[in-house]
């Protein structure tokens, strides 16, 4: 059944949350539970750039789903009990949202939070909506409340607020203010001073609210369980005024307590303008002092300041319990509600222990942090690549010296043509029509023992023999009295005669600038016994940078040898080859693209096909004789 005009709100008002605003949501829910509502009041979001979904929200111990809706037309049509909506839409947008709701005769009372609202737009909002018969609180601000019923939005601040005044349990004192922080001061002293507050309205502090002092005040003349009426006024405009000729009318008749802020204007020597837009007189009737004046003189209940308006709270509201006029309900208590876990993390009454670490970055402050250094530095100090690198595989700044040979490294092994076993992966994956990244990971996953791949096996073969004491004539010679091929040796055609560019200009560097080399000194000695054999035996790119890695792991003191030889063993040295040659693969991806090259099919010509009929097999499982 609709509710009478008079109440908009009741503890079955169901709304629409216009935006994605979790947070709000999630305190309108967290207040609808401590008030003991069985149904949440937030019915379902709508949110016009996303798709429609389902979003997870606390009731209480338990979790709830609200769904998102892309339209108002839907959520109305797919939610026919609810009839408010609190609308968060951007002082851009909160226009055009609006007048799309305004439309929709289902909806009774719409609150518009947005700040900023041009006056013009506002002055429309309030046109369409007094023809639609349409009750608006705002713009310009946090809502309002009513206990043990409904929260708009925001209103009432956080939970422990909601409970210390006592916000889940209806009084009898209902009040209209134009601040939302003031609101919230209100609801305290009337926990305070009287059984608590029936209603509160923050209408806004533009100059052209939705609705005024008077439109709220005559919905608590007529509803019987509001007792007392609060107004807290301020200087700017005339809306006082109205409830003054209403009271004068007969029209209200119930006690009013009040008070406008801003006496101090008078202090300053030239008008002030107050937070809010609208609070500035520009005229003496303007001012706080008259409307307090002339409240006074009406018969309203104004104190001398605002520091006496608890006191008279009070003494009104003990002279309406004293003649019967309230009878004041027992006090209960609300049902606790769990803090979240972040807040609870955030006042440190709860820890957790987490499920990963990570050491490497942080983004969470005010700047990015590789390894503790701070972006800015990383670029200030011009450590390139290979310094970035250095803090984030080693996590430490190496020398420069290194820093270079990881760079080098890196553009060498960038690409070695089409026609290597990756590259032609990456080609045929982006010819099938393939995106960048399924191109490039085909080309990566070719990498391994045989190519590219050889890294961490060259550098635990070379330091095993190293380490153990061989010749490099032994270590040849075990490994091929265990069938196996020396790893970072050979190339299919590179030679001792037909040298590698690459291998050339990389163990110049290092015999150059490194202390001391002892691993590639090894695997050169290694390469003089295997090139006797057939000279593409070569120590290959992959052996060279291997070995050297050791040597920069091992012999630049920027490592205890411990973790060194813990690098070598987890096997992260294929990531030199396996960063270096991304490059390329996306450089094959970008250039088939280019080119339109369509899908590859192999000759079939190139294939050896061989095919022998299978023998055929008798039901009992005997071969038939041909
Ligand atoms: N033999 C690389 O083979 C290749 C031997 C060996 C002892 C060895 C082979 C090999 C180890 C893995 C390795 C990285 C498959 C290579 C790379 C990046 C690349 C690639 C590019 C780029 C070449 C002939 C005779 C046989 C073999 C013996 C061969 N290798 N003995 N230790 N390591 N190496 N991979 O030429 O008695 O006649 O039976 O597996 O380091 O991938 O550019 O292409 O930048 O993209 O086909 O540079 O060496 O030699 O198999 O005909 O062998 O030498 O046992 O002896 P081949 P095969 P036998 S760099």
């Amino acid at each position: 059944a609709q509710r009478p005009e008079h109440l908009p709100f009741d503890e079955n008002t169901r709304c629409l949350v216009y935006g994605l605003q979790s947070r709000a949501i999630q305190g309108m829910l967290d207040f609808d539970y401590s008030c003991g509502r069985k149904t949440p009041s937030v019915a379902a979001m709508i949110y016009p750039f996303g798709s429609n979904a389902l979003n997870k929200f606390y009731w209480g111990t338990k979790e709830t789903l609200v769904p998102v809706y892309t339209s108002v037309q839907e959520a109305v049509k797919k939610h026919p009990d609810a009839d408010v909506i609190v609308n968060f839409a951007s002082s851009r947008s909160v226009y055009s949202s609006t007048l799309e709701i305004l439309q929709l005769p289902q909806i009774r009372a719409l609150a518009l939070i947005a700040e900023g609202v041009p006056e013009r737009h506002a002055r429309e909002i309030l046109h369409r909506a007094k023809k639609a018969g349409v009750l608006i609180i705002g713009p310009a601000t946090v809502g309002g409340i009513k206990p043990g019923c409904f929260r708009i939005g925001n209103s009432g601040g956080s939970m422990e607020n909601i409970v210390a005044s006592r916000l889940y349990q209806a009084g009898s004192v209902a009040y209209v203010s134009k601040s939302g922080g003031m609101s919230n001061e209100l609801n305290n002293v009337l926990s305070l001073m009287t059984d608590g507050t029936y209603e509160g309205i923050a209408i806004g502090g533009d100059r052209y609210p939705g609705s005024t002092f008077i439109d709220h005040m005559l919905r608590y003349q007529k509803d019987p369980n509001c007792k007392v009426m609060v107004l807290l006024g301020e200087v700017g405009g005339v809306e006082e005024y109205r409830v003054i000729e209403a009271v004068q009318q007969g029209i209200i008749t119930k006690p009013i307590v009040a008070w406008a802020i801003g006496t101090c204007a008078s202090m300053f020597t030239t008008e002030v303008q107050f937070g809010h837009a609208g609070s500035m007189a520009n005229s003496d009737l303007e001012t706080a002092k008259a409307k307090n004046a002339a409240m006074r003189k009406a018969g309203f209940l104004v104190p001398d300041t605002f520091e006496q308006l608890p006191g008279l709270l009070k003494s009104t509201y003990e002279k309406l319990v004293s003649n019967g006029s309230i009878i004041p309900k027992p006090r209960r208590q609300p049902p606790k509600i769990p803090m979240d876990y972040k807040q609870a993390q955030e006042l440190g009454l709860v820890r957790k222990p987490a499920a990963f670490i990570s050491t490497i970055s942080d983004e969470r402050g005010s700047e990015l942090m590789y390894s503790g250094v701070k972006i800015s530095e990383v670029f200030d100090s011009q450590m390139g690549i290979g310094g970035v690198i250095s803090l984030l595989w080693f996590k430490r700044r190496l020398p420069d010296v290194y820093t270079k040979f990881i760079e080098m490294a890196i553009m060498l092994c960038a690409d070695h043509g089409p026609a290597v076993s990756g590259a032609l992966n990456t080609i045929v994956t982006a010819r099938a029509g393939k995106d960048l990244v399924s191109s490039l990971v085909s080309g990566l996953l070719t990498i391994g023992d045989r190519f590219g791949g050889a890294l961490d096996g060259a550098a635990r073969m070379f330091t095993s023999g190293l380490d153990r004491g061989l010749t490099a004539r032994e270590l040849v010679d075990e490994a091929r009295r265990n069938g196996v091929l020396l790893p970072g040796i050979g190339h299919k055609i590179k030679s001792v005669s037909n040298p590698d560019y690459r291998v050339q200009v990389v163990k110049e560097y290092v015999l150059k600038n490194f202390k001391t080399h002892p691993t590639l000194d090894y695997a050169l000695a290694v390469e003089r016994v295997t090139t006797q054999k057939k000279d593409t035996l070569i120590l290959n790119v992959d052996g060279c940078i291997a070995v050297c890695f050791v040597d920069l792991l091992r012999e630049s003191s920027a490592f205890t040898r411990e973790e060194a030889d813990d690098y070598i063993k987890m096997g992260g040295l294929n990531a030199i080859f396996v960063l270096a040659r991304s490059i390329g693969f996306i450089g094959h991806f970008l250039d088939q693209k280019r080119l339109r090259a369509p899908l590859y099919r192999h000759p079939a010509d190139d294939f050896m096909l061989e095919m022998t009929e299978p023998p055929r097999i008798q039901v009992d499982g005997r071969r038939a004789l041909q």
